[in-house]
C-alpha cells in the first residue's frame, strides 16, 4: 500500500475535506492503550482521549474483540425485527446504571436530542403543559451537540452563527447557580432542566458541591425533568461512574451511595463504545420513558448488535478495571503536580477539574496562540493535547493510565513550560 507522509495527509485532507476542524498538526496512524503513533512512528501519550471517548485506551482487546466477533457475525437488524443481542444490552445497561429502560441510539447530539423530545413529550402527556408551550431550562456557556435544536440554546456564536432560524422553548440561565435555577422554574410551563454536571468545552468547568443535589432537588421541587448530560463526563471519567455521583467513594459499579443523584433522565455516549463505535444512549424510568410509543422515535443504527455488544464490553472494561478509582486518584496526584508547576510558572495560572477531566488556564488572552503554540510544543515533546477555547487547555488521558505513566507525562508538561517561558 502506497505510504503516505503526514504533510501529504494533510493535504489530501484540506483539498478533499470540508474545512470544519483545525487539528493540531500531527497526522495519528495507530493507538494502544494510552499511546498513539503517527506515520513517521513517533510515539505521543494521548492526553484528550478523543474527547473522553477513548476512558478505557486506544483498541482495548476486549472492546476490539466484541467489536471484531459481532461484526463477522451480524451488524445491523434495524428495528423492525428483534435481534438477539438487544435485549440482553437493555437488560445489562439499566441494572448498571439503575433505571427500568434505556432508548439506544448513536451519537451524543442524537441522545440529546432524544432527551429533548422525551421531556416535552412528558410534559404534555404527563404534566398537562399545553402542546408546543413546553420550555426546557439549560445553562449559558453549555455544549451538547452540533444539530440545529442543540445549537438553538448554545450562547457560542461559533456554534450557532448563521445556523439559524432555531428552535424555540429553552430558557437560558447561569451555570452553577441555583437561584437562578430556581427563578427559571417557576416560569410557566418548564418542563425540564439539562445540564452537563461539568461543562466540558466551555473549559472544565466545575460546579460547586451541591449545585448537582440542589437542582435536583428543585427540578422536583417544581416537576421539572433533571436532564444529566454525562456524554463527555460519564462512563468513569471524573473519578465516578456518574458525574452526578458526587464525591462518592465508589470503586466498582455505582453502589447507590447517599450521594448518587438520579437524574431523571440520563445521556451517555463517546465511552460508553470506548470508542471504536458510536453508541450512545438515553436511560430513565417507565414513568418518563414510556411516553414514547412504537414509530414515534427511532433511528436506523440505534441499538444496532455491534453497537450492543461492543457497550457491554466497554462497561465491563470500566467496573473490571476499576477505572472509576483510577481516575480519582490519579486525578489528585494530577493536579496537585500540576499546581506545584503552577506556584513556579508565570505562563500557568490555574488547574481545575475533577478525576481525569481537567484543564490549565493559560496566563494570556482568550484569542492569543499562546495556548494552541504549548499545545504544538507538547506534541514535539511527545504528548497531544488541544486547547479547548482560546487559553484553556484541556487535559484528559485514557483511564487506563498507570501513574508511572502520568508522572512521565507531568515531566513533559513541565519540560515544555519551562522551555516555552
Ligand atoms: C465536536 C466539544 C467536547 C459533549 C456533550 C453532547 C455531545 C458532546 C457534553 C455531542 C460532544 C464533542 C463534539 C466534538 C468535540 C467534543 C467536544 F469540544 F465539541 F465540546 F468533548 F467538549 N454532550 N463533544 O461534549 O456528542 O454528537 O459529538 O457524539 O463537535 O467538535 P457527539
Amino acid at each position: 500500500m502506497e505510504k503516505w507522509t503526514s504533510a501529504e495527509l494533510m493535504q489530501l485532507e484540506d483539498k478533499h475535506g470540508a474545512h470544519n476542524y483545525h487539528p493540531l498538526p500531527v497526522v495519528l496512524s495507530r493507538g494502544e492503550g494510552v499511546y498513539v503513533w503517527d506515520v513517521e512512528g513517533n510515539r505521543y501519550y494521548d492526553f484528550l482521549s478523543a474527547y473522553s471517548a477513548v476512558n478505557q485506551g486506544h483498541c482495548h482487546p476486549r472492546i476490539i474483540g466484541a467489536l471484531t466477533e459481532q461484526a463477522q457475525t451480524l451488524t445491523l437488524t434495524s428495528r423492525a425485527f428483534y435481534n438477539d443481542s438487544l435485549g440482553v444490552y437493555e437488560k445489562y445497561i439499566t441494572e448498571y446504571f439503575g433505571f427500568d429502560k434505556v432508548l439506544p441510539m448513536n451519537t451524543g447530539a442524537e441522545a440529546v436530542e432524544t432527551a429533548i423530545k422525551l421531556c416535552r413529550k412528558w410534559a404534555y402527556e404527563r404534566k398537562g403543559i399545553h402542546e408546543n408551550d413546553a420550555k426546557i431550562i439549560v445553562c449559558e456557556g453549555n455544549f451538547h451537540g452540533r444539530t440545529t435544536t442543540i445549537i438553538s440554546f448554545s450562547n457560542d456564536p461559533d456554534a450557532n452563527k448563521n445556523f439559524g432560524p432555531f428552535t424555540p422553548g429553552f430558557i437560558r440561565i447561569p451555570y452553577n447557580d441555583l437561584n437562578a435555577l430556581e427563578q427559571a422554574l417557576q416560569t410557566e410551563n418548564v418542563a425540564g432542566f439539562l445540564v452537563e454536571p461539568i461543562q466540558g468545552e466551555a473549559g472544565v468547568f466545575v460546579p460547586n458541591d451541591g449545585f448537582l443535589s440542589g437542582a435536583a432537588e428543585l427540578c422536583n421541587k417544581y416537576n421539572a425533568l433533571f436532564i444529566a448530560d454525562e456524554v463527555q463526563t460519564g462512563i468513569a471519567r471524573t473519578g465516578s461512574l456518574l458525574a452526578v455521583c458526587g464525591n462518592c467513594s465508589c470503586e466498582s459499579r455505582c453502589e447507590r451511595q447517599a450521594s448518587f443523584i438520579k437524574p431523571d433522565i440520563l445521556i451517555l455516549g463517546k465511552a460508553l463504545s470506548g470508542g471504536v463505535y458510536p453508541v450512545s444512549a438515553v436511560l430513565a424510568d417507565d414513568e418518563v420513558m414510556m411516553v414514547i410509543k412504537p414509530g414515534q422515535h427511532g433511528s436506523t443504527f440505534g441499538g444496532n448488535p455491534i453497537a450492543a455488544k461492543v457497550a457491554m464490553a466497554a462497561l465491563d472494561v470500566v467496573e473490571n478495571e476499576q477505572l472509576m478509582l483510577n481516575a480519582r486518584v490519579l486525578g489528585e496526584l494530577f493536579r496537585s503536580e500540576m499546581q506545584r508547576i503552577i506556584d513556579k510558572s508565570d505562563l500557568i495560572v490555574k488547574v481545575r477539574g475533577k478525576g481525569l477531566l481537567n484543564a490549565i488556564i493559560v496566563n494570556d488572552t482568550p484569542d492569543s496562540k499562546t495556548a494552541w503554540n504549548l499545545c504544538v510544543k507538547l506534541k514535539e515533546n511527545g504528548l497531544l493535547a488541544k486547547p479547548t477555547h482560546g487559553n484553556i487547555i484541556r487535559f484528559a488521558p485514557p483511564l487506563v493510565m498507570t501513574e508511572e505513566q502520568l508522572m512521565e507525562c507531568i515531566a513533559i508538561i513541565e519540560k515544555t513550560i519551562v522551555e516555552f517561558q
